[in-house]
């Protein structure tokens, strides 16, 4: 049979890489509903089979068109959101209209229409870890989230797992670390520090860069959370990660080098309030359960692929980029 997924945050960086690699590893069809945000850019699904792929504008908050979409899919994968932590430190309120209001919405339609909805979500909901401290997040992790947007994404979280158990909602949800890869806006580190270097611009370093991220390339969310969608047990929670951890600091320094420049070209900023400090995953569940591993095991491959990416489609990313330096000069980064 072939299966008709809906696709929240479709045209967003890692829900638009999930639906290249959908489409290219499955014969399901795929309907992406997204609100086209300043993060959204339909350029990231061109080249799509239009036999299998619809577009559809519109907000997951909007009840009526819910629950019109819901009832012509089999399955739901949720990525809509408002994504950027210094956006939610400037502005909280869309945070909660989307990552609450939003997923609430689609709880509420997957209820009515029993389908199946597997909630996309991050391990920043755990808070932080010190920088010296063995341990790694863990499906029984307490969540303790330190901003507007993780705290939003907890609530969202919390949610999917009180439909489950309240309404008996079939539902999976995976919480995920650092991605990188194509199709990643601008206003986000790794592109921020690519595309600052191609324009001339010193790569910028929130305070002493020592802080630590566990880095996926997209396209292994995308193979771990269709692997959830298909194996996953209904209730669960996976956590996705690849045992990439680097700080701050090693990554610009590489991003530099690898686009040959000297290693210390870039400039320490003002930092970020309440900077979450070390993020890592034990993803032991996910690979001992369900079986999944990651394929991009090698960062500076992908690292280099990704400036690539970035040098090969600068019509895809120049839009947005004085707006995005534009706002970071407002706070001094
Ligand atoms: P993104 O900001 O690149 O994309 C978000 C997409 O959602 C955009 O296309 C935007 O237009 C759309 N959107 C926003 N509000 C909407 C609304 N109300 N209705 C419909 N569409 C709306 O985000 P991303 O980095 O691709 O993140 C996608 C998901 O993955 C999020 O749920 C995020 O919390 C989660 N996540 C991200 C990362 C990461 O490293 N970026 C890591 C783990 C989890
Ligand atoms: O210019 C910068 N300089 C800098 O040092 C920017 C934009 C960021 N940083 C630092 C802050 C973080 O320590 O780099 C690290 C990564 O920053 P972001 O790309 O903003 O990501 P982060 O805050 O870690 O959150 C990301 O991963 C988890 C995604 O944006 C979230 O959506 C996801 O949930």
């Amino acid at each position: 049979m072939v299966r008709k997924l809906l696709v929240t945050g479709g045209a967003g960086f890692i829900g638009s890489n999930f639906v290249h690699h959908v489409l290219a590893h499955t014969d399901d069809h795929v309907t992406v509903l997204d609100k086209l945000t300043y993060a959204g850019n339909l350029a990231s699904l061109d080249g799509l089979p239009e036999d299998r792929f619809r577009f559809v504008e519109g907000d997951i908050a909007d009840q009526g068109l819910v629950d019109t979409l819901f009832g012509e899919v089999d399955a739901v994968v949720h990525y809509a959101a408002e994504s950027h932590n210094d956006n939610s430190l400037n502005d909280p309120r869309p945070f909660l209209d989307t990552n609450i209001i939003g997923t609430y919405t689609l709880l509420e339609a997957a209820r009515k229409h029993d389908r199946r909805f597997h909630h996309i979500s991050t391990d920043e909901v755990y808070g932080d870890l010190e920088l010296d401290d063995p341990a790694r997040f863990t499906e029984n992790t307490p969540y303790n989230p330190s901003s507007p947007y993780s705290s939003t994404k907890a609530g969202s979280d919390l949610l999917v797992r009180a439909w489950v158990r309240s309404f008996g909602v079939i539902a999976t949800i995976s919480n995920c670390s650092n991605n990188y890869g194509p199709y990643q806006h601008v206003e986000k580190f790794i592109p921020r520090q690519i595309t600052n270097v191609i324009r001339g611009i010193r790569p910028k370093l929130y305070g002493a860069g020592e802080n630590v991220r566990d880095w996926i390339h997209a396209d292994d969310h995308s193979s771990a959370v269709l692997t959830i969608l298909n194996n996953g047990v209904i209730g669960e929670t996976y956590l996705i990660g690849a045992d990439g951890e680097k700080n701050n600091k090693d990554v610009v320094e590489l991003i530099l080098t690898t686009m040959g420049q000297p290693r210390d070209a870039y400039d320490h900023v003002t930092d970020r309030p309440g900077h979450d400090l070390r993020y890592a995953i034990d993803s032991t569940k996910l690979r001992t359960e369900l079986g999944w591993t990651p394929k991009y095991q090698n960062f500076e491959q992908g690292i280099t692929n990704t400036i690539t990416w970035y040098q090969n489609n600068e019509p895809w990313w120049a839009p947005t980029k004085d707006g995005v330096e534009a706002f970071y000069a407002t706070r001094g980064q």
